[in-house]
């Protein structure tokens, strides 16, 4: 077995593991925290842990991160041990350790954490059918219904202002200004579309200073990969990646999730010929989501749904800009242009979106 970026024996002892440890993944969904499955033998039996180490340049109060999720994920196991029969399958189970916390500190400053693997269950980064699309729309918008009578105020804001989308201008126009890397040359095409759509990003801003927008508990990370949907169903159990939960907009769920799913590339592909909005997947998306959450949205709410799409496609690809011209230090990358790569794929995708904004109005009007 290869050397694992882990000390099995130090995470074994502290989260207390009863089973002979015979290997490991790697997962390679996420940008941020590194992921891994963990395999045991108990009695003649397999036992799966995940294993995750957190990104604390990212998230760096690790406390008041695990205090949100326990908080969620104990609500979430409520409501479904009440409702349903798979409840241990609806959200994640996180273990403490020894201290009695959910996560670990190793000597180095590494923060450890582990949830129980959920079996039977898929996870995907590109769709090309309606249907399941649908189903996570239809999940994604329980998940705002279960929380919406979580109490706001418990949640601590784990990054703050993170879709405060004037503010992910401004570190924009910062990072143009600083020209950390001395790639600014390379990307003026790419900086003058962002600058040349600044209206976008007061948008929703605004209603939220005004107070025509409600705050809600939303995840704020709505990727097709932060579901996991059952092997027989195809329906959508569970959401992961809870670290980003905080007060936001339901509209920030929304757009997110057609940012990633209903984009016919994946979010990191070179050929931008292959970039479009998917209106056959837009339309599944909103119609699951709109079935689920859509009574306890307000009529702002629906009317912005087509919007929040490009808002997010276009922080996104600010975000991704700003990582390349700070020198990638934020998001994880594969080689050195990955982020300009991902950065013009959503652009491409916003481009797209703005000519097919009718259609996307239609379709979100139809089911409203
Ligand atoms: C990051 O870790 P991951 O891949 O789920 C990022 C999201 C971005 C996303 C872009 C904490 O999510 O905000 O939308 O990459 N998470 C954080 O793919 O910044
Ligand atoms: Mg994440």
């Amino acid at each position: 077995m290869k050397k694992a970026p882990f000390d099995i024996e130090e995470i074994t002892g502290q989260f207390g593991f009863t089973g002979d440890f015979t290997g490991y993944e790697k997962i390679d969904n996420g940008h941020i925290n590194s992921t891994f499955v963990l395999f045991f033998e108990k009695d003649g039996k397999t036992e799966k842990f995940v294993l995750q180490k957190i990104n604390t340049s990212v998230f760096t109060d690790p406390e008041k991160l695990m205090d949100n999720i326990v908080g969620v994920t104990e609500h979430i196991r409520g409501k479904a041990e009440k409702s349903c029969a798979y409840a241990n399958r609806c959200t994640l189970t996180f273990l403490p350790c020894k201290s009695g916390r959910y996560f670990y500190r190793d000597a180095n400053g590494g923060c450890w954490r582990v949830y129980v693997y959920i079996d039977d269950v898929y996870t995907c980064n590109i769709i090309d059918s309606a249907e399941v699309f649908c189903n996570a729309g239809i999940a994604f918008g329980d998940f705002q219904n279960i929380l919406a009578d979580f109490d706001i105020s418990r949640l601590n804001e784990t990054i703050p202002k993170f879709h405060d989308t004037v503010s992910r201008f401004e570190d924009l126009k910062k990072a143009v200004v600083e020209n950390r890397s001395g790639r600014l040359s390379l990307v003026r095409d790419e900086v003058d579309f962002a600058l040349s759509r600044e209206p976008y990003a007061h948008t929703l801003v605004d209603m939220i200073k005004s107070g025509e927008l409600p705050l809600r508990v939303t995840h704020n990370d709505t990727k097709l990969n932060n579901i996991l949907f059952d092997n027989t169903s195809n329906k959508g159990i569970c959401i992961i990646d809870l670290d980003t939960v905080m007060p936001g907009l339901s509209l920030y769920d929304f757009g997110d999730s057609i940012r990633f799913g209903a984009n016919t590339a994946a979010e990191d592909e070179k050929d931008l010929s292959k970039v479009s909005l998917s209106l056959e997947l837009f339309e599944a998306y909103t119609k699951g989501y709109l079935q689920s959450a859509g009574q306890a949205l307000c009529a702002l709410e629906k009317e912005y749904l087509t919007f929040s799409a490009m808002l997010m496609t276009y922080e996104c690809g600010i975000r991704f800009l700003t990582d390349y011209l700070n020198g990638d230090t934020y998001f994880k990358t594969d080689y050195p242009e990955h982020n300009l790569v991902r950065c013009r794929t959503q652009f491409a995708l916003v481009k797209d979106m703005e000519k097919k904004e009718r259609q996307m109005k239609e379709i979100t009007e139809k089911y409203c």
